[in-house]
């Protein structure tokens, strides 16, 4: 299936992979592309050199054109930037900030820039600062989050910007994939779906958590301190969330996620470390290949497609 976006993107499928710190390597990121949709490599978690060694190792593990996702809250994030120049990466997403001070630099580099926005208002913003697309990312999304729903906020971005909008947070098969297109989305960004890879180089425990859990087993820590985080329920949210009820200083709630996403990742600890995932880990139940989870989602969708259309056509 490809689009006006999967020309720009050089891809098969519409489909992007989310920023995923700490997992998305250049190893993933390359599975990713090879699959025919765009892989990107995590630079969150990563420091500068190490995503100069992770952009060399994806080189060597795919032709097809991959991107880099850049945490704007990490402090190396300049470096970064400067970095996906140096190396002619085409794509960029950002994440979890606004990357407006970095947007004249990409843009004189003729980098593409594919901004993650929480709102209308910063869309809206992007889009005049020259944003090549947004990814509208809704509030199941697992990871640093907004507040808003996938289904809310996508049709209002839509509605605000010219530019095209992927829609990501809660698609994780061929039936979301056919809601987020009917809401305008040209694009999807999945990344949840993609934790129960073959590929992906979680620990695991992890992947098992993820694909024991249930509907209800996300949560989100850190609304208070204004970080918010969805992760699969374990004692470190529920001890987090009891210290952020009783009041407990930004500081002290830092402290006691620092490295918690690398405890999940690297050391597979259930128990204490932060198992982001969004609100579909509940239909994520089994280990598959990246290319079969991309290849099932567009393949099913012509029976969705087939269904809505008998039903309406029958109104
Ligand atoms: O960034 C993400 N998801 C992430 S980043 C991450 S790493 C992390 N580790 C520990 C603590 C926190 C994060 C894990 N998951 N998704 C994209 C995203 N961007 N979600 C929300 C936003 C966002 C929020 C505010 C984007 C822009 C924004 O702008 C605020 C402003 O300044 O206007």
């Amino acid at each position: 299936m490809r689009n006006k976006v999967t020309e720009i993107l050089g891809t098969e499928y519409p489909l992007i992979q989310g920023g995923m710190a700490n997992i998305a390597t250049g190893g993933f990121a390359a599975a990713v592309s090879n699959a025919g949709a765009l892989g990107l490599i995590a630079a969150g978690g990563m420091n500068t050199e190490e995503l100069k060694r992770n952009i060399q190792i994806c080189r060597q593990l795919t032709d097809k054109p991959f991107g880099v996702n850049i945490m704007l809250m990490r402090p190396e994030a300049d470096k970064m930037a400067q970095l996906v120049i140096d190396e002619g990466i085409p794509v960029v997403t950002t994440g979890a900030g606004n990357p407006a001070k970095f947007m004249p630099l990409w843009k004189e580099a003729g980098v593409k820039v594919i901004p993650v926005v929480p709102s209308v208002a910063l869309a809206a913003r992007l889009e005049r600062l020259g944003a090549d697309a947004v990814i509208v990312e809704g509030t199941e999304a697992g990871g640093h989050i907004g507040e808003l729903t996938t289904m809310a906020l996508v049709p209002q971005v839509v509605d605000a910007v010219k530019i095209p909008v992927i829609a990501a947070g809660g698609i994780a098969d061929s039936r979301q994939l056919v809601a987020a297109f009917a809401l305008g989305a040209q694009v999807v960004q999945v990344g949840t779906c993609l934790l129960v890879s073959e590929e992906c180089p979680i620990h695991e425990n992890y992947k098992n958590a993820v694909l024991n859990a249930k509907d209800t087993d996300t949560t989100v820590t850190g609304r208070i301190a204004g970080v918010p985080v969805r992760i699969i329920k374990n004692k470190m949210a529920r001890e987090y969330i009891k210290r952020e009820k009783e009041g407990a200083d930004k500081m002290e709630l830092e402290k006691y996620t620092l490295g918690s996403l690398r405890r999940a990742v690297f050391d597979g600890d259930v128990e204490t470390g932060s198992l982001m995932a969004g609100q579909v880990a509940g239909m994520c139940n089994s280990i598959r290949p990246v290319s079969e989870i991309i290849r099932d989602m567009f393949e099913k969708s012509a029976p969705v497609l087939e269904r809505l259309s008998a039903q309406f056509g029958r109104a």
